[in-house]
């Protein structure tokens, strides 16, 4: 297993819309257990496969105690059950150091194919529901600061440039 660097915003890269996966044969299956690997070491409770420069249907989620019960979406398909919707203090492991809520369907029926290419369906919801929305999202090149006002996004987008200038100094 490898750790794979994550993408920062405002990064292009992260716009990207990710393509279907054909097979899960082994090359999915070791991009998985690499995302899986960089995802425990960022203490994060997913990651999309955009968020690694892999533009493929891809996602790893783990909101379990512990982080014991690793969860593989491929080709992922959700819709919400009912029309309830909850706001959440969500973060991103590409936007680092910025909480912001977000409102979100708090129920979600899923439909994905899992790490042997088996099809399953669940209904999720909560911390779990808006995490398949999160990850969901960023397959299609969409980030959370994104819900919020250009005002607020402008000020993460200053911070960011800040944290990047003081990373790789000129
Ligand atoms: O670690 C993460 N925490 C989180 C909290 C609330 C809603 C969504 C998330 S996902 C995030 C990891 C990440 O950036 N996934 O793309
Ligand atoms: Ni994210």
């Amino acid at each position: 297993m490898a750790k794979l660097p994550i993408l920062e915003f405002p990064d292009e890269r992260l716009r990207t819309i990710a393509t279907p996966v054909e097979t899960v044969d082994d090359e999915v299956r070791r991009l998985v257990d690499d995302m899986l690997e960089t995802m425990y070491d960022a203490s994060g409770i997913g990651l999309a496969a955009t968020q690694v420069d892999v533009h493929r249907r891809v996602i790893v989620i783990d909101v379990s105690d512990g982080q014991s019960r690793p969860l593989v979406l491929i080709n992922p398909q959700f819709t919400p059950l009912g029309e309830e919707r909850e706001p959440m203090q969500e973060g991103c492991l590409s936007i680092p150091e910025y909480y912001a809520e977000v409102p979100r369907a708090l129920r979600v029926h899923l439909e994905a194919l899992d790490r042997d290419g088996q099809p399953y369906e669940m209904e999720a919801e909560g911390l779990l529901a808006h995490c398949i929305q999160h990850e969901y999202d960023h397959l299609e090149g969409v980030l959370f600061v994104d819900y919020l006002s250009a005002l607020k996004r402008d000020r993460v987008m200053k911070k960011m440039h800040k944290r990047h200038r003081q990373m790789q100094p000129a």
